[in-house]
């Protein structure tokens, strides 16, 4: 009596047969249903008998049946192409047509903004400088003589993470960093992002970018500081550009002022722009004198350096550089926005 194992070979020579007759799409269908058809497919019905076969048949019967039906299923498969393509004629495909457009990534507006402003800072002979965006309280705020529950904190609304760790609302704390492990001279500049709890409008995220700026040596002045920033602004948006200092209040700068640029979106022709407010300047950066207390908290002597610092918000100037009336479009991932800048 023929074995199980010869009917699975039995099987294998008759698809082997039937397959080269198979010439098309019909054809094939049918040699599908002939061998794998679920009720009365012939593989299927070895599937059926295996399960009743003698314990000793089982396993290698088994192993017979499942290489059949890959090698059908595979066969079919080809055959299926075949048949596809003979449906479809060569002169149906057009060469002429153009192919298809790959889309090829490119840097991010505020990125390409961010290495211009490095660029510019390190021409002036600026080292790049990088801290954690997960500070300490003590980094973000005390160091920066902002004591626990000074109300100058209020301004600098985070999210506290767990214990002292907080999420950085400015990149100052670098500045603390770096005066900790370098002895003056220090000229830096230290790009990152930056979180505070804010209410997102077209001037202000709840997620940003600055650019921290620190000058420690001996003989440093307001007036180097009030230099370096018209040099550099000039640089990045043009010799003609309005600048205008403010004075201000930081916790850790005496004396410290706030530098506006004039507002290049509405150029100060539009009451209700919603970027200046109708007053025709916006702020794009905090600065001055670094506070002798700030230097005495880092083991520096303020008899004998003086320091001055910076922070300049890289998204909202971007903005201005770009022209644009409204910081989201940075953060909206909208690819028609996008693709405006950097390589065509
Ligand atoms: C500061 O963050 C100070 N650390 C700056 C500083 C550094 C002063 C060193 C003195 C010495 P302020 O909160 O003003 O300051 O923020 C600085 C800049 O960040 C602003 O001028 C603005 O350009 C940008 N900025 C502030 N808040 C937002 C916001 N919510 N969204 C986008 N940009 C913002």
């Amino acid at each position: 009596m023929a074995t199980l194992k010869d009917r699975i070979e039995e099987v294998r020579k008759a698809f082997e047969e039937a397959a080269p007759q198979a010439g098309d799409a019909k054809s094939v269908e049918e040699l599908r249903t002939a061998f794998l058809g679920r009720k009365r497919g012939r593989i299927m019905l070895l599937f059926e008998e295996l399960k009743s076969a003698p314990a000793e048949e089982k396993r290698e019967a088994g192993r017979l049946v499942n290489e059949l039906k890959v090698a059908v299923v595979d066969r079919l498969q080809a055959l299926e192409n075949g048949a596809l393509m003979a449906v479809r004629p060569a002169r149906e495909i057009d060469l002429t047509l153009p192919g298809r457009q790959r889309y090829v990534g490119r840097p991010h507006p505020l990125t390409l903004f961010q290495e211009e402003i490095e660029r510019i800072f390190l021409s002036m002979g600026f080292a790049i400088e990088e801290g954690p965006e997960i500070e300490t309280d003590y980094y973000n705020f005390e160091a920066l003589n902002f004591p626990p529950h000074h109300p100058a904190r209020d301004k600098w609304d985070t999210l506290f993470i767990k214990g002292d760790l907080l999420l950085r609302t400015h990149t100052s704390p670098v500045q603390v960093r770096v005066m900790e492990r370098t002895k003056p001279p220090i000229r830096i500049i230290c790009p990152g992002r930056v979180f505070r709890r804010e209410t997102p409008d077209p001037t202000h995220l709840p997620m940003f970018l600055q650019v921290e700026g620190l000058v420690v040596d001996q003989g440093v002045t307001f007036a180097n500081l009030k230099g370096t920033l018209e040099h550099f602004l000039r640089a990045l948006f043009g010799e003609k550009v309005k600048v205008r200092f403010r004075p201000s209040y930081f916790p850790f700068t005496e004396p410290s002022a706030e530098v506006d640029i004039e507002c290049l979106v509405c150029s100060g022709r539009d009451p209700d722009c919603r970027v200046c407010g109708g007053t025709g300047w916006k702020e794009i950066l905090g600065s001055g004198m670094v506070d002798p207390q700030v230097l005495k908290n880092v083991n520096i002597d303020p008899e004998k350096y003086s320091g001055w610092a910076f922070g300049l918000g890289v998204d909202r100037t971007a903005m201005f550089a770009f022209g644009i009336p409204e910081m989201r479009y940075f953060y909206e991932n909208d690819l028609r926005f996008l693709r405006q800048f950097g390589a065509k």
